[in-house]
């Protein structure tokens, strides 16, 4: 009956044999997290995305197990009865002894099957269950945390969901269980407590202290082995919750994380190394014509052009064909994020420019929510202003046309000296005096609730770029997170980023990182750091990340100002790029996707499976890894087509010919072309790399 059951290479014999054990056992995967049809952060993109393939493997013996949320269920989930008859049975017991389980369908792709708790229906239990923790492992949780309470009834009613399926099946059921962060981990505990037929693997996206060490002053990664662990998760009031991270670390049959860099982090603050490490992915789109996302480029792009236009009225006084836009974005931690040190290396590109005379002016956005009070009058003006210059063009242009069309119908050629009137003099007058304005263009785009204490607002004060025309850098802070029905910037986060020129993400805490990772698939260059996990992760796979536009900044070892400087000079390189060079290394970026979908990421999930199954249930599974040889290891090469690096190809003046920089558009084609021959096939087996992600 013994399969052995290979680890992550989704095609040779030993990985097909294994599947087949999996379906011959009928084995039922469940994957449980607080992010499940409920948006919260990050995690909820790595369920949401992995979703799809994850029910191609698993089929009807997929579950994913999350939270009772009745907004997020009215718009994102279809409820129905259980498909499977022992769930089926397993919902009902639960509900008729006081539980309140939804069965469903959540209509994203690939539409996995979602059982919802509704947790605070079952609150009457939670001090019985608190009760019950404390006599079984000492941890305590403080009434006053909402959080820790929640994650208490859903580790309650998760392992009460997988001891009920287990009791119901007819045969020994074969349950995998699949727990992401610690929110949902006391779920996973109580399985190995309760000896649950269940092998159980233990996703950390992020460590407690690791977020909270960071976001104070703290040099983290310098003295990750030297923290006093009790003493800081207790000054923090976080003892509970690190608490119920590590046990459930260690309870795990396979413990993983999203990088090697979160992985290091574990060893030395949950004190267990990770089993395997599962990289986070994205289903990347493919257009038909590989120039699309080109096209899609300057399309967003002409879309934040007309923005600016609305925000600087009055003050146009720089070349939007040359105007770069920058960008910086998520959840807003000043420090942890590196918005801190971008302010810092803006005001120093803002110095090169100058001296340096180009022409080039630069935008950067920084899209990061906080406290506000909607948005502010300036800048709604701006755009009522652009919109009213617009609609005078426009009922001048209709009147120009009709005296035209009245001319031609009479067969004379018209007076051009009387097409226009004095009247459309007036009008055009009164457009223009509307644009004048007394300050400057506005750098934040609401009213802000803490203004004089806000971080970002702060630094633009110090280093002093206020929009004025003498700055080739300008600052747009946007304290919300875009949407399409906004009145101001009516983009969606997607199509912002495709209108944008390049990234910018210089963290100092990112265990993953999906915002660089967005801009890969879409073809969008970027920054970021050798302390998140995606930049590691591209580093170790990519030959010249630069030549493909993901610039890894160094703020492992090197101090803050040197990491800054060397920020400078990437952005200053970047603004010395022609359009060519732009669009060339646009294309190359766009290449790199397929390492960040999940058809190739999936394996490393499947890997842990498989081992939880092998350690779980060891007379059925057995979990045999690849040895790791430097030659299995996975890299993209240097790019063959054209010169490695745009920066070997660049010209020594940072100001380039306007032939250069209106080179024909359609030469990217030529670049497609050339794109197809560099295209690494990463689906072949021979590439696939146990190397990395298996510690
Ligand atoms: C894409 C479009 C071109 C456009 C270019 C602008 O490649 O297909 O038509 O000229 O973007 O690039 P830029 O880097 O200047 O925004
Ligand atoms: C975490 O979300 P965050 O932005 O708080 O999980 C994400 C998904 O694994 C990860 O990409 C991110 O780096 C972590 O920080």
């Amino acid at each position: 009956n013994c399969v052995k059951t290979c680890c992550s290479c989704c095609s040779c014999e030993l990985h097909r044999r294994g599947v087949e054990t999996i379906l011959k056992h009928a084995a039922v995967l469940f994957e449980i997290a607080w992010e499940v049809a409920n948006k919260v952060g990050g995690i909820y993109t790595v369920i949401q995305t992995k979703a799809r393939l994850t029910a191609e493997e698993w089929g009807e013996n997929y579950f994913l197990v999350g939270p009772y949320v009745e907004s997020n269920v009215r718009t994102q989930v279809e409820l129905i009865e259980p498909t499977n008859p022992t769930l089926k049975q397993t919902i009902d017991k639960m509900n008729s002894s006081g539980c309140k389980v939804y069965f469903g369908r959540w209509l994203i792709e690939g539409s996995p099957y979602v059982v919802l708790i509704d947790v605070a229906f079952t609150a009457w239990s939670l001090d019985s269950w608190k009760s019950e923790l404390w006599d079984l492992c000492d941890i305590g949780v403080p009434w006053f945390d909402r959080e820790a309470n929640d994650a208490v009834l859903f580790g309650f009613l998760t392992a009460w969901l997988l001891g009920e399926f287990a009791a119901q099946s007819e045969e020994p059921p074969h349950i995998v269980a699949h727990f992401h962060e610690w929110l949902a981990g006391l779920g996973l505990v109580l399985c190995r407590h309760r000896k649950l037929p269940v092998a159980t693997v233990f996703t950390t996206h992020a460590t407690l202290l690791g977020r909270y060490l960071c976001a104070g002053n703290v040099d983290f990664y310098n003295n990750l082995g030297k923290f006093n662990l009790d003493k800081e998760a207790g000054d923090r009031q976080i003892y509970h919750r690190y608490c119920l991270e590590r046990a459930a670390a260690h309870c795990a049959h396979v413990f993983t994380t999203v990088s090697q860099i979160t992985a290091i982090e574990a060893e030395h603050l949950l004190k267990r190394k990770p089993d395997i490490v599962t990289p986070n992915g994205l289903n990347v789109k493919k257009f038909s014509a590989m120039h699309e996302f080109q096209n899609l480029h300057a399309q967003s792009k002409n879309r934040i052009q007309e923005f600016i236009r609305g925000h600087f009225y009055g003050h146009l006084d720089f070349n939007l064909d040359k105007c770069l836009f920058l960008f910086i974005a998520g959840r807003y931690e000043f420090s942890n994020k590196g918005a801190d040190i971008f302010l810092e290396a803006l005001a120093r590109l803002n110095y090169l420019l100058r001296v340096n005379q180009s022409d080039v002016t630069v935008v950067a956005f920084f899209i990061m929510p906080a406290r506000t009070n909607n948005f502010n009058v300036e800048t709604l003006k701006g755009q009522a202003v652009r919109k009213q210059l617009w609609d005078t063009a426009h009922t001048v242009k209709e009147r120009f046309g009709k005296k035209l069309y009245e001319s031609l119908l009479v067969g004379q050629l018209p007076d051009v000296s009387k097409m226009l009137d004095k009247e459309d003099f007036t009008l055009m007058k009164r457009a223009i005096f509307a644009t004048q304005r007394q300050s400057q263009p506005p750098v934040c785009t609401h009213n802000m609730l803490d203004d004089g204490s806000d971080p970002i607002l702060n630094s633009v004060r110090r280093i002093g770029l206020f929009n004025s025309s003498s700055d080739r850098v300008k600052i747009i802070f946007h304290p919300e997170f875009l949407s399409s029905t906004s009145p101001l910037l009516p983009m969606d986060y997607e199509e912002f980023v495709r209108g944008c020129h390049l990234g910018v993400f210089p963290s100092y805490y990112e265990p993953w990182g999906y915002t660089p990772a967005e801009c890969t698939v879409m073809g969008i260059p970027s920054i970021s750091t050798n302390l998140s996990g995606f930049g590691c992760f591209m580093d170790e796979h990519i030959a010249d990340p630069t030549a493909y536009g993901i610039y890894i900044l160094d703020r492992r070892f090197r101090g803050v100002d040197e990491s800054c400087h060397q920020l400078t000079s990437f952005l200053f390189q970047f603004c010395k790029q022609s359009r060519r060079q732009r669009i060339i290394q646009r294309n190359r970026t766009e290449r790199l996707s397929d390492l960040l979908d999940w058809k190739y990421l999936g394996r490393y999930y499947v890997a842990a499976r498989h081992m939880a199954l092998a350690k779980a249930f060891p007379d059925f599974y057995l979990y045999e890894p690849h040895e790791p040889t430097s030659a299995t290891g996975f890299r993209y090469p240097r790019p063959a087509s054209v010169p490695p690096s745009p920066a070997l190809s660049r010209h020594s003046s940072p100001r380039q010919s306007e032939g250069e920089d209106n080179a024909d558009d359609d030469e990217h084609y030529d670049e497609d072309l050339e794109a197809e021959k560099d295209r690494v096939n990463i689906r072949q087996p021979l590439n696939m790399s146990s190397k990395t992600p298996l510690i």
